[in-house]
Parts: C-alpha cells; sequence; structure tokens
C-alpha cells in the first residue's frame, strides 16, 4: 500500500518562473485551489472571481480605488473556464483553468468600466459575462 504518496506538482520550478509581466500586467501560471489567493502584493484591491458554468460568481463588480488591481480566478465549474478583463491596454486573461484551478493577474486599471468575462468558446454568450467598475 503507497497511500499518502500523491506527487505533489510545484508549479514554480520551470526556469521561466511563476509570473510573467507583460507590458504592466503580471499573470500567474494556473495553479491548484490553496488556502489563500496569490494576490499581488502591490495590488491597492483584489477581485475576486468565481467561474461556474456558465456565470461569473463575483463577489463585487465595484473596487472603490483605482490602480494595480488583482484578479484573483478560481475555476469552480466542471469545464475549463479562463477569466479575460478588457483593458485599456488590451485584453489580458487567465491561461484556460481546469476544474478546481485558479490564476490570477494583476493589471493596472484607471477609473471606469470594464467587461469581465470568460474567453472560451461561447461561454461569454452564455452569461459569463459582467462589468467591473473602478471608482476614482
Ligand atoms: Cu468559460
Amino acid at each position: 500500500m503507497r497511500a499518502g504518496l500523491v506527487p505533489i506538482a510545484v508549479a514554480c520550478l520551470a526556469a521561466v518562473g511563476c509570473g510573467e509581466e507583460r507590458g504592466n500586467a503580471t499573470r500567474t501560471v494556473p495553479e491548484r485551489v490553496g488556502p489563500a489567493p496569490a494576490a499581488d502584493p502591490r495590488a491597492v484591491a483584489i477581485a475576486a472571481v468565481s467561474l461556474v458554468d456558465y456565470a461569473l460568481d463575483v463577489g463585487q463588480t465595484r473596487v472603490g480605488r483605482a490602480g494595480r488591481i488583482s484578479f484573483v480566478a478560481t475555476n469552480d465549474g466542471t469545464v475549463r473556464h479562463a477569466l479575460a478583463v478588457d483593458a485599456p491596454a488590451g485584453r489580458v486573461s487567465t491561461d484556460a483553468l481546469r476544474p478546481g484551478e485558479r490564476a490570477t493577474f494583476a493589471i493596472r486599471l484607471p477609473p471606469g468600466r470594464y467587461k469581465w468575462y470568460c474567453p472560451i468558446a461561447d461561454h461569454e454568450a452564455r452569461g459569463m459575462v459582467g462589468r467591473l467598475r473602478v471608482a476614482e
């Protein structure tokens, strides 16, 4: 019996590192859901989103402060999902997340209203879309 010898995948060992700078956005690779979200420490706010079949289950649709906002997306559905935000410099998105995976990215957003959605297949049309308001 080899109980307890379940291999644990460590996502951050690759030479490319855990985060990825692209413009002013940083992203993490998908990881299994752990006890705490890996939010960007420089973020002024965290927007957490639960991706379900087929909706964005959001804790809030308003962020009270503009600036660097950390998006934490968890796939609580049964198929692959991702979270995308239409930011001023273009779309920023997580990779496709398998059920039970989580990923984050952080982007600097000025005050305004931003679309966030699942960019996979027809999921946006099926209801995985919303608006996030960033206050002054
Ligand atoms: Cu989806």
